[in-house]
């Protein structure tokens, strides 16, 4: 195995393009529409490594007004989400962003991309493997959308 993790970092010296990216899958990707337009939506995603750790340090696209890597933390009885500056993805494992947990912030999300099912660019950049570009589609808002974290928390 390591052998062959050194093949694939030379052939990407080799070609200047992030070939170890092949490391790095994303499934399951949905993305979670503001509930107000023009409000912010979150990405939720699953990351499969099959190479050496990682970590996800940057997402952007060109259809919110910015873009961070969040988490939720405990603050007594509630769930406050925070800026984190990276998600961990091991080695040879997964990350889950999920509601309730890691996600990707999208600030001020363009209106026009907020229907159910539309595909929202998402450039996901990697300590390691480098820029990642995926398309997010768009679900439907849970029925009792409110803004209520319990809501959202069973919304997968
Ligand atoms: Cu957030």
């Amino acid at each position: 195995m390591k052998r062959f993790i050194g093949a694939v970092a030379i052939g990407s010296l080799v070609l200047g393009v992030p070939v170890l990216a092949a490391e790095i899958e994303i499934g399951n990707a949905f993305l979670r529409p503001p509930v107000v337009a023009g409000g912010n939506g979150a990405a939720f995603f699953t990351i499969t490594n099959s190479g050496p750790a990682d970590r996800l340090i940057s997402a952007a696209t060109p259809v919110a007004r910015s873009v961070e890597l969040h988490t939720h933390i405990r603050d007594g009885d509630v769930m406050r989400m925070r800026k984190v500056d990276s998600i961990a993805v091991p080695e040879q494992g997964r990350a889950e962003l999920k509601p309730g947990g890691d996600h990707v912030m999208l600030f001020g999300l363009d209106p026009a991309v907020t229907a159910p099912g539309t595909r929202v660019p998402l450039t996901l950049t990697f300590d390691r493997a480098g820029p990642i570009q995926i398309e997010v589609p768009v679900a439907a808002l849970p029925a009792a959308a409110s803004g209520h974290r319990g809501a959202m928390q069973g919304d997968q």
